[in-house]
């Protein structure tokens, strides 16, 4: 059906946005008039034209008189109201745009249904819910974090053949080195990186995607609810900003940490207060929400990755199985759920699980 094709071209337009645009969604837009695309667009950077501003923008002069005999293809739902840019609604109607055809509905809910509900109510002909499982997959972080009130979390480790992820007390390189520039670049995708206390002393990880160009790294998130971190650790240089957890009624050492933050404190650490007599993880998930980060990826360690498997807090999995053993050591995380790819990565097999969500094939 022609509507399938013209939302796919707003859907692959829209993944062009990529983290820039966090955390809006990704939405692209293409406007048709007689099986010809006259203008398209996506949504570039947060803050910045909406899809469907760009798409009207970019039709040339000599069709513009085709705009208000057109079909409007767009990924999401049209918004309503002004937030940093004005309401897409409004720029349908001024352009008299017959016939609106959408992928998914917005689950902002500024927006959720009320966008389809004024051009209706204007007399434009709406469609929705075309191509809707692909839209829901390129935009699971967006709608997780509207519909859960939490970031999309993604969970990832590497674990050894014989299901080991490192030996004990020591950092243990278990997958290869594509595996290694395939982590940075999933970090490029996301807004922050979570880990333990004891990752962050044992490894002593970057966390960084220096593998991977992109101008913007996401946020390192440690957990250290005493503060026992050692500042010379390198999630505490300044090459990122970074956040602590910590509970200031059984922190160890607060003030040494507060004067080596000192100075860097504003544009380099965030320190967040939780009471870690009460469940840490939702306190992290509501302090990102906040904050308005629309995912996170957990690197470790098993204990950290296990409580969010326990407690069902997690979308996706990505895991790196080496075909070697390691014997002994660090047992790795059980986690089951809908095998959405399994693929070879040098000599390690990565599988991609999700939670609830199915990966449609795009
Ligand atoms: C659209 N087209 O391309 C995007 C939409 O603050 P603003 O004005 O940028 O509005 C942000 C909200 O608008 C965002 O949370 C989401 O609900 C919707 N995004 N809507 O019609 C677009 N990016
Ligand atoms: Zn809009």
């Amino acid at each position: 059906m022609n509507h399938e094709i013209y939302i796919r071209r707003t859907l692959e337009l829209a993944q062009r946005g990529g983290v820039a645009v966090s955390p809006n969604p990704l939405v692209g837009c293409c406007i048709v008039h007689e099986n010809r695309i006259i203008g398209e667009g996506w949504h570039q950077r947060y803050g910045e034209a909406h899809a469907e501003v760009n798409a009207v923008a970019s039709v040339q002069p000599k069709d513009r008189h085709l705009i208000e005999k057109s079909t409007l293809y767009v990924s999401l739902e049209p918004c309503c109201y002004y937030g940093l840019t004005p309401p897409c609604t409004d720029l349908i109607m001024r352009h008299l745009i017959p016939q609106v055809v959408i992928c998914n509905l917005d689950p902002n809910p500024r927006i959720a249904g009320e966008g389809v509900k004024r051009l209706r109510a204007q007399g434009v002909d709406v469609h929705t819910g075309i191509l809707a499982q692909e839209g829901a997959w390129l935009n699971r972080r967006f709608f997780v974090m509207h519909k859960k009130k939490r970031p999309y979390i993604i969970l990832k480790f590497a674990q050894s053949a014989d299901g080991f992820i490192s030996k004990k007390g020591e950092q243990t390189w278990i997958s290869g080195k594509a595996a290694k520039r395939l982590t940075h670049k999933w970090r490029s995708e996301e807004d922050a990186i979570l880990i333990g206390t004891n990752t962050a002393e044992v490894d002593n990880p970057q966390l960084t995607n220096r593998l991977w160009a992109g101008e913007e790294q996401p946020i390192r998130m440690v957990l250290d609810r005493t503060t026992r971190l050692s500042s010379k650790l390198n999630v505490f240089k300044d090459d990122a900003t970074t956040w602590i957890f910590f509970d200031p009624k059984i922190s160890t050492d607060y003030y040494a940490l507060m004067n080596h933050l000192d100075g860097k404190r504003d544009r380099m650490f965030i320190v967040n207060e939780i009471d870690s007599s009460k469940n840490m993880l939702h306190q992290v998930l509501d302090n990102c929400y906040k904050s308005k980060l629309k995912s996170i990826i957990v690197e470790g360690g098993a204990q950290l990755l296990q409580s969010f498997i326990s407690e069902n807090l997690w979308d996706e999995a990505r895991i790196f199985t080496a075909n070697h053993n390691l014997s002994e050591g660090v047992v790795a995380p059980k986690i089951s759920g809908e095998i959405v790819q399994q693929i070879n990565i040098e000599n390690d097999q990565l599988t991609v699980l999700t939670r609830q969500l199915k990966q449609p094939l795009l």
